[in-house]
């Protein structure tokens, strides 16, 4: 069908017809379905179905707008791990997860939840928009995944991992897109206005510019909240993504330094997340803390590119540039 979103324009949405009815159901995605709580906190709500396969009208105001946005997200986070890591679903079983959206009054916030294997949309408040941009959606599916692979343990080191893992994916999802109206870049959250000032919830390239994320490992960083100890490995995937120093992408400028001073030389994105997607479902576990994420992403880059490769030597200066060492 049609999806008029807010975040991302017009977009062709998966879609079941039974009847003369339309349901905001995805055939094509393990039977993803979309629910709208119209300001409901459990349950499901009702499934967005309708006379038409016309999803939304761009506008908030419309209760089928986020439900096309949330649909649009969820079907690029499976599209992503189907085409790029051939992974089916968040378990790669194949079956789909659930969107709900209109969760609550004026709730700033989405989440996924293992219990009911589905994400959750609020509407934001005042400034904010709807949580359901590309970036957010997958975000909160990829914690999905790294709860059904890696299982990092959502406090500590290795809490910061799982969100960065979050960070990583919504943005390697928000560049696979490749959607003129919500543009990939190393930003988190620039399309939902939670400031209200128009600025991100986080920078990739240099975390600190949000107040909060540290830009390198510390001793101690285990005790700050865990969407703050992801600065490091989010800078981390910036760096060996796009290497250090000052760059435009898609308009924006990035300007990433690195704590030894020394310079990191980028691989660029999709090899950096493959060796992230690897290390998370091949070598990271439950308790991986940053010193074991540096293993297990070299040890990755030398399964795929060999130990003497520019891709292993970019993985050991960017894991240096952000202070995590042998
Ligand atoms: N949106 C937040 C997140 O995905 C919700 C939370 O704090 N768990 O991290
Ligand atoms: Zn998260
Ligand atoms: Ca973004």
């Amino acid at each position: 069908g049609t999806g008029n979103t807010q975040h991302s324009g017009q977009v062709t949405i998966g879609s079941t017809q039974s009847g003369s009815t339309y349901n905001l159901t995805d055939g094509a995605r393990g039977g993803h379905k979309t629910y709208n709580l119209n300001h409901g906190t459990s349950g499901t709500g009702t499934l967005f179905s309708g006379p038409d396969d016309v999803w939304g009208n761009g506008n908030p105001s419309n209760a089928e707008t986020a439900g096309a946005d949330a649909a649009y997200g969820a079907q690029l986070t499976w599209d992503y791990y189907k085409n790029v890591y051939g992974r089916s679903g968040i378990r790669g079983d194949g079956v789909g997860a659930y969107s709900r959206v209109h969760y609550g009054n004026n709730y700033v916030n989405a989440f996924w939840s293992d219990s009911c294997f589905c994400m959750t949309y609020g509407d934001g408040s005042g400034n904010s928009s709807p949580l359901t941009a590309i970036d957010v959606a997958g975000h909160e599916m990829t914690h999905g995944v790294t709860s059904n692979t890696a299982g990092l343990i959502y406090s500590g080191e290795s809490g910061g991992l799982n969100e960065a893992t979050s960070d990583i994916f919504g943005t390697a999802v928000e560049f696979y897109a490749n959607n003129s109206n919500d543009v990939g870049d190393y930003l988190i959250g620039e399309k939902i206005d939670i400031n209200g000032d128009g600025t991100p919830l986080r920078y990739m390239d240099k975390p600190s510019k949000d107040g909060a994320s540290k830009d390198s490992w510390y001793s101690g960083i285990g005790n700050v909240d865990v969407h703050y100890s992801s600065g490091p490995a989010n800078h981390f995937f910036y760096l060996l993504s796009e290497g250090s120093g000052q760059k435009v992408i898609n308009g924006v400028t990035y300007n990433s330094p690195t704590a030894d001073g020394q310079p990191v030389t980028g691989i660029g994105r999709d090899k950096a997340a493959l060796i992230w997607y690897k290390a998370l479902t091949t070598k990271f576990t439950s308790t991986t803390n940053y010193a074991a994420a540096r293993t297990g992403t070299l040890a990755v880059a030398g399964e795929l590119y060999g130990t003497t490769s520019a891709e292993y030597k970019a993985v050991q200066d960017a894991w240096a540039g952000v202070a995590v060492g042998s």
